[in-house]
C-alpha cells in the first residue's frame, strides 16, 4: 500500500525519488505487475525517449497494467515521458501507440525559427481556474523535449488542458488534469523550490479538484517565456594528493605558474605545477545552487586510465550534488566506450547510465564527439550508422540528455593567401584584432590535439548525429575574464538548430548581457568568475532582468 514510482528501466528517475526524499515522503518502486495492485498512488517519472519507454514498459510487461492502474481511478502524477505516454500517440514512434487517456497526439516541435529541444526554464500558464482570484502562475519549471502536445481546437480535449507553455510561436500543452490524472511536460523535481512545492501539492491532494472549473482562453503573446540560463560550471580533478577538487584553467592550463605572489601563506594550493585548487565540488555546487545557477555542470577532466566507473569519488559527487540540489545536471568526461587494464570493455551507454543513475540529467561528450562527427564526414556521410557513443546515448535516454563539449582554438592564417579546406569560415578580426583573421579548429584531449575538423563541421556533425546541445568552449577565452568569443558563438550558433551553451571568458555580469544581446545562443556559461566569488550569479542575474532579458529569479 502506499506511493509507488514507475521506473521502466531507462532515463534518470533518481531525481524524483531525491524530491520525494527531500520532501519527507516514503516510497517503492513497482518491480513487478502485482506491485500495481498495491499502489495507492502512482508517479511516473519518465525521462527519455517515447519509443524506448514503450518499448521497456511492453516488453517488462507494465504497459497493460498501467493502463488499467489509470483506469482504476487511483491517482497517477506523469512527468515528461510518464505524461506523454498517456496521450494517444507520438511522432516520436511508429511503432507504439501510446495509451489513448488523452485524446490528443504528441508532435515534434517545429524548428523553422527556434532551437529544438526546447531546453529550459519557462512559464507554465494555468487555465483550468477554480476560482476567480486565481491568478496564473509566474513560475518558472525546468523543461527538456523535442516533442509535445499542441494547445487543442478540439472541446473535449481542452477539458484535459491544466497549464499550458509557448515556446516560440507555439502554444503547447505543459500539464493536463482530469480526474484521478496529473501529468506535467516540465520536470517539478528538476525545478527548484518552484518544483518542490508543486510535488508536495500533489502528494497533499491539493492538485485534484472537486470544484467547478473555468477553462481560460490561452493566447499567443510577443514573446514566450523560455529564460536565458546561467550555468555554473565545475571542472573536476583529482589533485596530486589525489582529493577530488574544483580546478580552473587558463586556456585549460590548470596547473599554478611558478609566478605567486609574496604574501601568500598556504603554499599547499600555490606551488607551481600543482593542480589549482578552488574548492570541493560539493560545496560549490550547493553555493550556486542556492544562489539561482539555472543549471550545474561538472566536468571531470581526469585522464582516465580505467573507465569512469571506477571512479567511484566522483559517482559519489554525483550523487550528493542530485540528492540536494534540484536543478539539472550535466556530467562529461570520459564518456566513450573504452576496456578497462583487465580487459573488461566498457560502453559508453553504460558509462553514461551509471552517470544518469547517480542523478545526472544529461551527459556530455567532448573527444569522442569529435572523432564520430570525422568518421560521420570519412566514411558515411550524411547519416550515423547507429555505432557512435552519441547515437546510442541519445538512442537509450532521449537527445536532449546528450551535449557535445566543443573545444575549438583559433586557427590563424592569412586570409589573402589561405586557400585551405576552411575558407568559408574565416572570421576577420575587428577593433583590438584588426588586422587577424582565423578559423575555429577543433581540438581533442582537453585541448592537446588539434584536428582537421572546424569547430562548424563538428557541430553540424554532432547535431546530424543525435546531440542535443552543444556545450561551445574557447581556449583561447577559457579563463581570461575578456569576455565571451562572440565571433565564435554567432558562427556555430547560426550553423545549427539545437541549442548552444556560450563558455569561456566570463568576466563580469556585463558579458552574460552581451553574449545574450549580441548572439542568440540559449544559454552562457561560466567557472572561475563564480569560483572566486568575483561575480556573484545574482549579479549576473540582477544584470539580466535589468537589461530586459527573460531571466529565472524565482
Ligand atoms: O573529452 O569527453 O573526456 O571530455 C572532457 C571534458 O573536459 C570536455 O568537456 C573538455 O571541455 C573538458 N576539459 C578537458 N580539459 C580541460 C582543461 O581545462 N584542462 N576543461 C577541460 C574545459 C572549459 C570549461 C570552462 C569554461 C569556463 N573547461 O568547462 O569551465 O571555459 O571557464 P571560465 O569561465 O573560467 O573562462 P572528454
Amino acid at each position: 500500500m502506499g506511493l509507488y514510482l514507475l521506473d521502466y528501466g531507462a532515463g534518470n528517475v533518481q531525481s524524483l525519488a531525491n524530491t520525494l526524499t527531500k520532501l519527507g515522503h516514503e516510497f517503492t518502486w513497482i518491480k513487478e505487475v502485482a506491485d500495481f495492485d498495491k499502489a495507492t498512488s502512482l508517479i511516473f517519472p519518465g525521462v527519455g525517449a517515447f519509443e524506448t519507454a514503450l518499448e521497456h514498459l511492453t516488453t517488462r510487461g507494465l504497459l497493460e497494467p498501467l493502463r488499467a492502474y489509470i483506469a482504476s481511478g487511483r491517482p497517477y502524477f506523469g512527468i515528461c515521458i510518464g505524461m506523454q505516454v498517456v496521450f494517444q500517440s507520438s511522432a516520436e514512434s511508429d511503432k507504439y501507440q501510446g495509451l489513448g487517456v488523452v485524446p490528443l497526439p504528441v508532435e515534434r516541435f517545429d524548428d523553422a525559427t527556434k532551437a529544438v529541444p526546447h531546453i529550459g526554464w519557462n512559464t507554465a500558464d494555468i487555465v483550468q481556474l477554480e476560482d476567480e482570484e486565481r491568478q496564473l502562475d509566474p513560475k518558472h519549471y525546468y523543461f527538456v523535449h523535442s516533442f509535445c502536445a499542441k494547445y487543442p481546437t478540439d472541446e473535449k480535449a481542452k477539458e484535459w488542458v491544466y497549464a499550458t507553455t509557448q515556446y516560440g510561436d507555439e502554444l503547447f500543452v505543459s500539464a493536463v488534469r482530469k480526474d484521478n490524472v496529473f501529468c506535467t511536460q516540465f520536470h517539478p523535481e528538476k525545478s527548484g523550490a518552484a518544483g518542490l512545492e508543486l510535488v508536495d501539492a500533489w502528494l497533499r491532494g491539493a492538485t485534484s479538484t472537486s470544484k467547478s472549473i473555468t477553462y481560460q482562453t490561452p493566447s499567443l503573446r510577443p514573446q514566450d517565456g523560455l529564460t536565458k540560463r546561467v550555468i555554473a560550471c565545475m571542472d573536476v580533478r583529482a589533485n596530486d594528493a589525489g582529493d577530488l577538487v574544483v580546478t580552473k584553467g587558463d586556456q585549460y592550463d590548470v596547473r599554478e605558474k611558478a609566478t605567486t605572489s609574496s604574501d601568500n601563506t598556504d603554499i599547499s594550493i600555490h606551488i607551481a605545477g600543482a593542480v589549482r585548487n578552488l574548492g570541493a565540488p560539493l560545496a560549490l555546487a550547493a553555493r550556486y545552487y542556492a544562489s539561482g545557477a539555472d543549471e550545474l555542470c561538472l566536468l571531470n577532466i581526469t585522464s582516465f586510465r580505467q573507465s569512469p566507473l571506477h571512479d567511484q569519488p566522483m559517482l559519489a559527487v554525483v550523487r550528493a550534488a542530485a540528492s540536494a540540489l534540484f536543478v539539472p545536471l550535466t556530467i562529461g568526461g570520459g564518456i566513450k566506450d573504452t576496456v578497462d587494464p583487465d580487459g573488461t570493455p566498457r560502453s559508453a551507454v553504460e558509462v553514461a547510465g551509471a552517470y544518469f543513475r547517480a542523478g545526472a540529467d544529461k551527459v556530455s561528450i567532448g573527444s569522442d564527439a569529435v572523432y564520430a562527427v570525422e568518421r560521420l564526414r570519412n566514411e558515411l556521410g550524411e547519416r550515423g550508422d547507429g555505432g557512435s557513443a552519441i547515437e546510442r546515448i541519445a538512442f537509450a535516454y532521449g537527445r536532449q540528455a546528450v551535449v557535445v563539449s566543443i573545444d575549438p582554438r583559433r586557427a590563424y592564417v592569412d586570409p589573402d593567401t589561405y586557400d585551405g579546406p576552411f575558407k568559408g569560415e574565416i572570421v576577420r578580426g575587428t577593433g583590438q584584432e584588426e588586422g587577424k583573421a582565423w578559423w575555429y579548429q577543433a581540438t581533442v584531449s582537453g585541448g592537446r590535439e588539434n584536428r582537421e575538423l572546424s569547430a562548424v563541421q563538428l557541430a553540424q556533425g554532432a547535431e546530424a548525429l543525435g546531440a542535443g546541445e552543444l556545450l561551445l568552449n574557447s581556449i583561447d577565452r577559457d579563463g581570461t575574464n575578456a569576455g565571451f568569443d562572440l565571433d565564435l558563438v554567432r558562427l556555430v550558433k547560426s550553423s545549427v538548430k539545437i541549442p548552444v551553451v556560450a563558455s569561456s571568458g566570463a568576466g563580469s555580469a556585463e558579458h552574460f548581457t552581451q553574449v545574450f544581446g549580441e548572439t542568440s545562443c540559449e544559454a552562457a556559461l561560466a567557472a572561475g568568475i563564480f569560483h572566486r566569488e568575483e561575480v556573484k550569479i545574482q549579479d549576473v542575474k540582477d544584470a539580466m532582468v535589468k537589461a530586459g532579458l527573460n531571466t529565472r529569479v524565482d
